[in-house]
């Protein structure tokens, strides 16, 4: 294969110079089978510019995310003494616009008998007038899982930084049959027209994932409800870090976590254990029954939707009531080995914090980065009504590209020669961007980006789509091919995809939003109907800081394209906190 490629190499002759671009005809080296190269070393290269990350050793789940005082904080589960999971406590940032953060002390550790063996996972509620409370697991000195309460020491401190946990913990053990090491992750509480505050709870009870329902009437006592918020039906994996939250039916305004009303739908995120995937269903609140009613009753897993098709786990959202909109926020972890992170010294990061809400169909959640990411925007750079013809591979130039935000359109002027879809594909997108990945010809499509490319495009990551025609409509499939993302052989380079939601007759075009941040590639497809995140290694960043970014056309009818990139500043995620402009400056 790879000799009859190259051979074909000799006819790469076609050099368009077209604006800021180049166009070549298309590289034999979309062909995802990388010659191994293998590599121990591991250096700061894949460290990232913009994206959430301590300066040092192991992070996951986002916790206790809020806004308060004219501050966004944000928790996360830390490991301080090492690049791998272990001994966690909740570290803790403060922000005014969710790019730059100033880090401050570490807000929970585990010291007591109710959290001995770790602080993990949990939520933030405000309690009108009494302030911000936060609800998390502690896996207690018998090993058990507990939900435990913890409030700022000094209320009037405005930045929060010590949290005392009252002796009454903890408020929730494991009784009534409910298995002690599958119990954590309360959610942010929400109180009901009862005027009792609710909780949901991770759980998995015989072999069934659920999320357990708690009342409660002063936030201290609490019962557990006859009946879980929500249970699957079937085995499924133990629910961990449910969230449960209302999204208005029309509009992108995000809700207090208790609105509920006949203008809302409510979403009932859960994360997979062992599945690494972050999974929803929308539906209603009936707060008569206390119970979430699913508007599709399929409890097969595989079937609810994703917030993220790629690598992002134990997500959690958060109203912003300052700009009301609910965010959202997700543990990206490694893709290369725990001794990779122990070289590098650490391991984990958050996505781009994502704004998020219904979309107008009522059948989806969408997503888009928050805007105040664009702030980080540079040199822009601009490609209007671009044909890329069949065959063609044009290099995006003067954009850095190992550190950049790339939005393009492809218009499809026809979907004539669409191929025809087999049904039996349905349940098995990535594997059908395998099969039929970029170098793979096809009717409409394939047709996106080749991003952290290496100069010869030896190492490269595809994010591509391709059109199928299914009956009297049309299946976009989207995906994101990390094969040839890197010649290391130990890196995990499994192929992600989905396919879209969206109606492509009537919209003609789909969108792809990319954001490159060296080791990670968050991918945004038809506005935010499906994102997939790749964390990537190239091997060449080690001996060679020229990345490229590409679009290619693998299909028998152009696209025309319109695109804007930016290069994107580092964010600064070790501010002081004198440095923070805190609209309401108190401190
Ligand atoms: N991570 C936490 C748990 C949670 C899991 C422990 C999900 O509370 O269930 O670090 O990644």
């Amino acid at each position: 294969m790879e000799s009859c490629c190259r051979s074909s190499m000799v006819w790469v002759v076609l050099f368009l110079f077209l604006g800021y671009g180049v166009e070549v005809s298309f590289s034999v080296y979309l062909d995802p089978q990388a010659q191994d190269q293998s590599s121990s070393i591991v250096t700061q290269v894949y460290r990232t510019a913009y994206h959430f990350q301590p300066p040092k050793n192991w992070i996951n789940d986002p916790n206790g995310p809020m806004y308060y005082n004219g501050l966004y904080h944000f928790f996360y589960q830390y490991n301080p003494n090492a690049a791998v999971w272990g001994n966690i406590h909740w570290a803790h940032s403060v922000s005014v616009d969710l790019i730059n953060w100033a880090p401050l002390d570490l807000a929970l550790a585990p010291t007591d008998p109710f959290d001995a063996y770790g602080v993990w996972s949990g939520s933030a509620t405000i309690l009108p007038g009494d302030g911000p409370v936060i609800l998390y697991t502690g896996i207690s000195s018998e090993n058990q899982q507990v939900q435990n309460v913890a409030v700022p020491t000094n209320l009037s401190d405005p930045l929060l930084r010590q949290w005392t946990k009252p002796d009454f913990n903890p408020l929730l053990a494991p009784v009534n049959g409910i298995n002690s090491t599958l119990f954590r992750d309360p959610t942010t509480a929400w109180i009901a027209a009862d005027g009792r505050w609710r909780i949901a709870v991770g759980a998995q009870i015989a072999t069934k994932g659920m999320a357990l329902l708690y009342r409660s009437a002063d936030f201290v006592h609490w019962e557990m409800a006859a009946s879980p918020l929500y249970s699957s039906s079937i085995p499924s994996p133990m629910w961990e870090c449910p969230d449960f939250f209302p999204v208005l039916l029309k509009g992108r305004e995000g809700l207090d976590t208790s609105a509920n009303s006949e203008e809302v739908k409510h979403v009932l995120k859960m994360s997979l254990y062992l599945k690494d995937s972050d999974h929803y269903i929308l539906g209603r609140y009936d707060e008569e029954k206390d119970i979430f009613v699913p508007d599709n009753a399929t409890d097969d897993y595989q079937k609810w939707s994703r917030y993220d098709y790629g690598k992002f786990y134990a997500s959690k959202t958060f109203f912003d009531p300052k700009k009301k909109r609910r965010i959202l926020w997700g543990w990206l972890n490694e893709s290369d080995s725990e001794s990779d992170s122990i070289a590098k010294g650490w391991a984990g990061m958050q996505i781009v914090p994502r704004t998020i809400w219904l979309d107008s169909n009522g059948k989806q959640l969408l997503q888009w980065p928050v805007e105040e990411v664009n702030s980080l925007r540079r040199n822009e750079i601009h490609l209007h009504d671009l044909e890329l013809k069949p065959a063609a591979l044009y290099e995006i130039k003067g954009a850095k590209a190992s550190q950049a935000d790339v939005e393009v359109d492809f218009e499809l002027p026809s979907l004539e020669r669409a191929q025809l879809f087999d049904p039996t594909w349905e349940m098995d997108a990535p594997g059908l961007c395998s099969q039929e990945d970029a170098s793979v010809q096809g009717g409409i499509g394939p047709f996106g980006l080749l991003v952290l490319a290496s100069e010869n495009l030896e190492e490269h990551t595809a994010v591509f789509f391709r059109i199928y025609k299914d009956q009297d409509q049309f299946k976009v499939l989207m995906c994101s091919d990390q094969r040839r993302s890197s010649l290391r052989p130990e890196i995990d380079k499994q192929v992600y995809g989905v396919f879209l939601d969206m109606d492509l007759e009537k919209e003609g075009k789909i969108s792809l939003r990319t954001l490159i941040d060296h080791s990670v590639i968050e991918n945004f497809g038809g506005g935010g109907r499906a994102c997939i995140t790749a964390r990537v290694y190239p091997a060449f960043f080690l001996n060679a800081s020229s990345t490229h970014i590409y679009m290619f056309n693998n299909g028998l009818e152009s696209t025309v394209v319109r695109l804007k990139a930016w290069d994107m500043a580092n964010a600064r995620l070790n501010l002081k906190v004198e440095e923070l402009s805190v609209e309401k400056q108190d401190f």
